[in-house]
């Protein structure tokens, strides 16, 4: 008892601004590395609500509880609308959560995560191991430590059948705004082979809504066919949303039985959140939640890059 007491009395209350209009506090058991990086912030931390976690300027990235619901919802429904991926580059995805999912998929010949920020995949690898597992191990996988945009323009034209772009959020001095932008995605489309699909984390549709909005608008300037996904995030206290672009099909066009099909085929297996029924539960989810809030969107451009708090 009076242990427990003492190790309640360690605990205090963590803020992450959701939006401009929304602060959420939770509670910290522990922390278990603070550092900053060449590039942010970041921090592991003994989350009471959701176990271990890791924070990029003090923002929540990946938690035990339910970062596979995230990874999940944002490489497969593009690995499946491709079919038959060989080529995959994830940007971002530092702590290897995104890298893991796509290497699933038998398919998978070359698989690269680009993330400007060695530390976080070290920091990630040592304090977070769950998250990438033996990822590392497998000989399909590829690590560059670079600016990812300035990566893919340096490899050639339709190289890839699918790129990943999973980052943190459009801080203001932050690293990944600049690949959230309409010069961007067009640096992403023309490395994509032509029947490519294109992934992007893409905001909160509630709370970041013009973000939101912003991200999809931007994206449909580039690909001909532009189609997102909502899933809950318990850590992120949100509905969250990504983008998918492609030349032909949308994430709707999916029947539960293509996805089931062509994920068996891929030999994917291990999923703890992603299926063919959950693929068109979260088409109907989506239409709700996109319904909720509505706002004005504009394109994101370098010169006018868009952030959130
Ligand atoms: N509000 C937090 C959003 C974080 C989005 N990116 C998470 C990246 C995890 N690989």
């Amino acid at each position: 008892m009076q242990a427990r007491r003492r190790e309640k009395s360690r605990a205090f209350w963590w803020t992450e601004w959701i939006s401009e209009d929304l602060l959420e506090a939770y509670r910290v058991e522990r922390v278990i590395h603070e550092s900053a990086t060449k590039y942010q912030r970041l921090a592991v931390l003994e989350t009471a609500p959701f176990g271990l976690s890791l924070l990029l300027d003090g923002k929540m990235q990946s938690s035990l509880l339910d970062e596979h619901i995230y990874h999940e919802t944002l490489v497969h429904p593009a690995m499946a609308l491709h079919g038959d991926p060989r080529r995959v580059a994830v940007i971002g995805g530092g702590e290897g959560s995104a890298l893991r999912e796509v290497a699933r998929w038998k398919t998978v010949e070359e698989a690269y995560m680009v993330d400007i920020d060695q530390e976080v995949v070290e920091l990630s690898r040592k304090y977070l191991p769950q998250l990438s597992g033996s990822v590392y191990e497998d000989p399909r996988v590829r690590l560059v430590f670079e600016d990812g945009r300035k990566w893919l323009k340096s490899q050639n034209q339709g190289e890839f059948d699918v790129v990943i772009v999973d980052l943190t959020d459009p801080l203001e001095g932050g690293p990944s705004y600049l690949l959230y932008t309409e010069e961007f995605y067009k640096i992403v489309r023309s490395r994509l082979s032509e029947k490519g699909v294109f992934a992007t984390q893409a905001t909160s549709p509630v709370h970041n809504t013009l973000s939101f909005q912003s991200i999809k608008l931007t994206v449909s300037q580039v690909f001909a066919r532009v189609s997102e996904l909502v899933c809950f995030m318990i850590s992120f206290s949100a509905p969250w949303g990504f983008v998918y672009g492609s030349a032909r099909l949308g994430v709707g066009d999916l029947s539960a039985e293509a996805v089931e099909q062509v994920m068996r085929m891929a030999g994917v297996d291990g999923l703890r959140f992603y299926s063919g029924e959950v693929h068109r539960a979260l088409l109907e989810l989506t239409k709700h939640y996109t319904r909720l809030r509505q706002a004005p969107a504009r394109i994101i451009r370098d010169s006018s890059p868009l952030f959130i708090k």
